[in-house]
């Protein structure tokens, strides 16, 4: 990237009434790293703690000793924080604005509305057997209930693992399994553009997998009351259940170090990671982001447009708004339905001032052209942001001209399931910006960039994103598998966290993100392993060998391109393109859909039979002038043949 970036200077508008200016960014940045222990202490002050703690940092990333704790001897409750501490203050006030998939219905909940249904659901999961410390999986559309169970979960000392509502049964039993849930919180259907999704009938699917029968409830929102199956003694009805509960649930006094909840991503290898977050430090972090990230002041309505199966949605949409009393707007459906100027309307519907999305909705808006927006005005908003990929400065200027009539910020946020919160990321009153960078540190981050050896990088280079010391939101362990957890993150570079991503920092010191580094795929920001999606695959009787590579997408960032060996004797066709499909939507749910197959003879591979994806994302992405070294393929006919059949996209 040789060209120079159109700079946005900082708002005078914005810098007056934001929480930081620059000069107190450059302070605060200092003060946090020169001394995290007293910086975090100071942070900690934000939440409500039953027992304060005395000691805020305690963290290691020695690879014999990765321990991370921060607020160690603190006790606090995660959701007394969200909801009860509020009540006195804001009680009345609105806590969550929810707008369903159909544009005529939506509603709001106050603070203390919300106390009242998370404590009455709380009470009724008590009488399902829920325990603290136990698992409970929730599988669920974007409802106010998803929330209420979340806190209710953190209420109690219960675990939640979310699972995306678009996975697939058998991506839904490997996690039920692997976190050894007992309950499940689902619904009868789902509705995202005016289609139903059968979660119920996906949970009943899923418990039929061979382990899945540790989860013994099920307990079922009715959201369409669309038919589904009764497994009497098994299934209870959320209404029936939590409707005639107390609406007074003591909560439940808890270390900091506790888990809070588990949230399953994919890496480059093996099954999906449930990623364990705690209480303490993990709150801390995401109301501390969420007030300066989104220079979030009091009455604001503010809307995340994730899913709360991602770590955004838990974050950005429940935990750092909640714990700063905000206003948190849900969404049940998608920006295009019913038509493409549905995300403005919302805007201009509910007067929301800060609009978090990703790019590859900004994309797909865009590709309509500036009328898309002509049915809003959107003249409520203050500020922008974006996540989950890299956004590339065409999309950024459009989101700034035409989201935001030239009038807002753009905070482009770089970040991890595995960080749990913000990292990188320009404050609105404080920062430059430069299209496409995600800018400069949060308070207490110190990252770095390193070449494969592990040698520090410095001033303006591309190299492997790194982060040098632990902050307070980070990801404590992988559930159930520690050793996965150091060998994964910190095995790779000495004393350091490794993030997979590589990156480029410029003569300012600005990060731009430029993708991952490993065999992760992000499509439309959405996390995938090749490996997951090559395993789905040779599962398939007429696969012998597949590999998986990410190419330019113009709307979903990557597309996932795969190449196919057939077993001997079974022939190529469109209708088993079309079967292998629906294999890998089936198997891992519809995010997963292949783009792109191509038949191959053969891969290609070295002498020692590892597959050189390298070049099979060349080929992919259609730059087969540059193949670079292929000195050590064992076959380099392999190579001539899949240029020349190569499928178009
Ligand atoms: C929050 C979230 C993490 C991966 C991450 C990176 C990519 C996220 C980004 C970004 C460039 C940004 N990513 N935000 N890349 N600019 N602003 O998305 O978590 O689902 O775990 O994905 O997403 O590659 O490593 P997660």
């Amino acid at each position: 990237m040789t060209e120079q970036p159109h700079v946005h200077p900082v708002r005078d508008d914005i810098a007056a009434n934001a929480w930081v200016d620059n000069a107190k960014y450059l302070a605060m940045y200092q003060q946090s790293v020169d001394d995290p222990e007293g910086f975090w202490a100071e942070q900690a002050k934000r939440l409500d703690w039953i027992k304060a703690p005395t000691r805020a940092k305690n963290t290691s990333f020695a690879r014999d000793n990765v321990d991370i704790r921060w607020y160690e001897d603190g006790t606090l409750n995660v959701s007394a924080n969200c909801l009860d501490r509020h009540l006195e203050t804001r009680g009345d006030k609105p806590a969550i604005i929810w707008e369903g998939d159909d544009p005529n219905e939506s509603k709001t909940l106050t603070y203390r509305e919300l106390h009242a249904r998370t404590c009455q659901l709380a009470n009724a999961m008590k009488e399902l057997g829920v325990k603290k410390g136990d698992v409970v999986t929730l599988y669920m559309p974007m409802i106010p209930e998803a929330a209420m169970a979340m806190l209710a979960c953190a209420r109690l000392g219960a675990i939640h693992s979310v699972v995306f509502g678009g996975f697939s049964p058998d991506a839904l039993a490997q996690r039920v399994i692997d976190a050894e849930s007992k309950l499940i919180i689902t619904a009868d259907e789902s509705v995202r553009g005016g289609k139903q999704v059968p979660l119920k009938d996906n949970v009943d699917a899923a418990l039929t997998r061979k382990g899945a029968e540790v989860a013994e409830s099920v307990l079922v929102v009715k959201r369409t009351g669309g038919d589904i199956d009764w497994h009497e003694g098994r299934d209870v009805w959320f209404h029936e259940r939590v409707d005639g509960q107390s609406t007074d649930c003591p909560a439940e006094e808890m270390n900091a170090e506790d888990p809070l909840f588990i949230l399953y991503t994919s890496g480059s290898t093996g099954t999906p990671k449930g990623l364990k977050h705690t209480t303490g430090g993990y709150l801390t972090y995401a109301a501390m982001t969420h007030q300066y990230v989104f220079d979030y002041h009091d009455g604001e309505v503010y809307w995340c447009t994730a899913d709360v199966g991602w770590v955004t949605g838990h974050s950005y949409i429940v935990y750092g708004p909640l714990a700063n009393g905000a206003i948190t707007l849900m969404f049940e459906g998608v920006p295009s339905y019913p038509t493409h100027g549905r995300m403005g309307e919302i805007v201009d519907k509910h007067n929301v001032s800060i609009l978090y999305t990703a790019p590859t909705a900004v994309r797909a808006l865009m590709a309509h052209g500036d009328d898309v927006m002509a049915s809003s005005k959107r003249d409520s908003l203050r500020l922008l942001g974006s996540v989950g990929e890299p956004i590339n400065p065409e999309a950024w200027e459009w989101f700034y001209r035409v989201i935001g009539n030239s009038q807002c910020p753009i905070v482009d946020t770089w970040w991890q399931t595995e960080t749990g919160g913000i990292m990188i990321s320009p404050l609105p009153g404080a920062t430059e910006l430069k299209p496409g960078s995600a800018t400069r540190p949060f308070f207490g981050v110190r990252p770095a960039l390193v070449d494969n050896e592990g040698h520090l990088l410095e001033g303006a280079t591309d190299g492997n994103l790194v982060i040098l010391d632990s902050w307070p939101g980070q990801a404590r362990s992988i559930w159930g598998n520690h050793e996965r957890f150091v060998q994964t993150y910190f095995s790779t570079y000495d004393n350091m966290y490794f993030t997979g991503d590589g990156c480029r920092r410029d003569e300012d010191g600005y990060y731009w993100i430029t993708g991952r580094v490993d065999d992760v795929l992000n499509v439309s920001g959405h996390r995938m392993g090749t490996a997951e999606i090559e395993s789905s695959l040779v599962a398939h009787d007429a696969v012998a060998e597949a590999a998986v590579v990410g190419f330019p997408h113009d709307i979903k960032g990557q597309g996932i391109y795969i190449y196919v060996t057939l077993n001997d004797g079974i022939d190529p066709s469109d209708e088993l393109k079309k079967e292998l499909t629906q294999w890998v939507r089936k198997d891992i749910g519809p995010i997963a859909s292949p783009d792109v197959i191509q038949w191959a003879p053969g891969l290609p591979k070295t002498r020692s039979g590892k597959i050189m994806r390298r070049i099979l994302r060349k080929i992919a992405a259609n730059e087969t002038d540059g193949l670079g070294d292929t000195s050590t393929l064992a076959d380099p006919s392999v190579v001539d043949e899949l240029i020349a059949n190569r499928a178009t996209h």
